[in-house]
């Protein structure tokens, strides 16, 4: 499966791989996006396929799902499931304290519920995503698309208190039309260069009229797989 792989590629996979060890029969696991993520559902499949592992799988996005099923996975809804053994999802950074930026892939919302529906959470990671500071990584923020301007604008004002190096702030585009995520909605990409007080602005982003959610995880992730692209993996 893994064929030929660039350092960056083989350091995903190599990180999936390892997951995947932690996957036992039975469980109802929690599936990331993302291009890691997506190696690790790969890895699970061929599990299930070749050694009859027997799983449920609860997808972060569509497209994960689309692979999952793809793959020979049974996708079922986190409704159906409730609550799960298990997370396991990439990351745009992480920090010392397993604090993460995740959404670069569009799919916080879903990540963020499943993630904290699920007793263990695990990030998988190349070396590259890993950071003494947040914040380098554009923050994504979802807004509903009824009156974004303006909660974009209060997202602004609302930097200006927090002690943030960047205010950037940007609409996240596909194409010449606004980025729609899964659940409808839009995301808005802050560009604050480093977040000294994430907990407060998790927190505080929340709190904005028309703001959904933001991709700050914090106290959510359990463990970090950091794969290199020599095929180390570190935990
Ligand atoms: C998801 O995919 C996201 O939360 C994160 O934005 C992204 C990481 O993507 P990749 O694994 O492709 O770097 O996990």
């Amino acid at each position: 499966m893994s064929g030929e792989l660039s350092p960056i590629d083989r350091a995903k996979f190599v990180a999936a791989k390892r997951a995947v060890d932690f996957v036992e029969d039975g469980m109802r696991v929690g599936l990331g996006t993302g291009s890691t993520a997506a190696w690790m559902v790969r890895c699970l499949g061929e599990l299930v396929r070749d050694e009859g592992l027997k799983i449920r799988g609860i997808p972060t996005s569509t497209r994960t799902a689309e692979l999952a099923r793809q793959v020979g996975i049974e996708v079922t809804s986190l409704d159906e499931a409730k609550w799960l053994d298990l997370t396991i999802d990439g990351a745009d950074e992480f920090d010392d304290e397993l604090n993460l930026i995740k959404g670069g892939g569009g799919a916080l919302l879903q990540e963020k519920i499943v993630a904290t529906a699920s007793d263990q959470m695990i990030v998988i990671a190349d070396v590259a995503k890993q950071v003494s500071n947040l914040g380098a990584f554009p923050l994504p923020v979802e807004v509903i698309p009824f009156g974004w301007q303006t909660t974009k604008a209060l997202v602004e004002e609302t930097l200006v208190s927090l002690d943030v190096l960047g205010r950037e702030t940007t609409l996240r585009m596909n194409g010449t039309s606004p980025f729609v995520t899964d659940e409808g909605n839009y995301i808005v990409d802050l560009h604050l260069n480093r977040i000294s007080n994430a907990r407060q602005m998790a927190l505080v982003m929340n709190q904005i009229p028309g703001v959904v959610e933001n991709g700050l995880f914090i106290d959510i992730c359990d463990v970090v797989i950091i794969g290199h692209g020599d095929g180390k993996v570190e935990i």
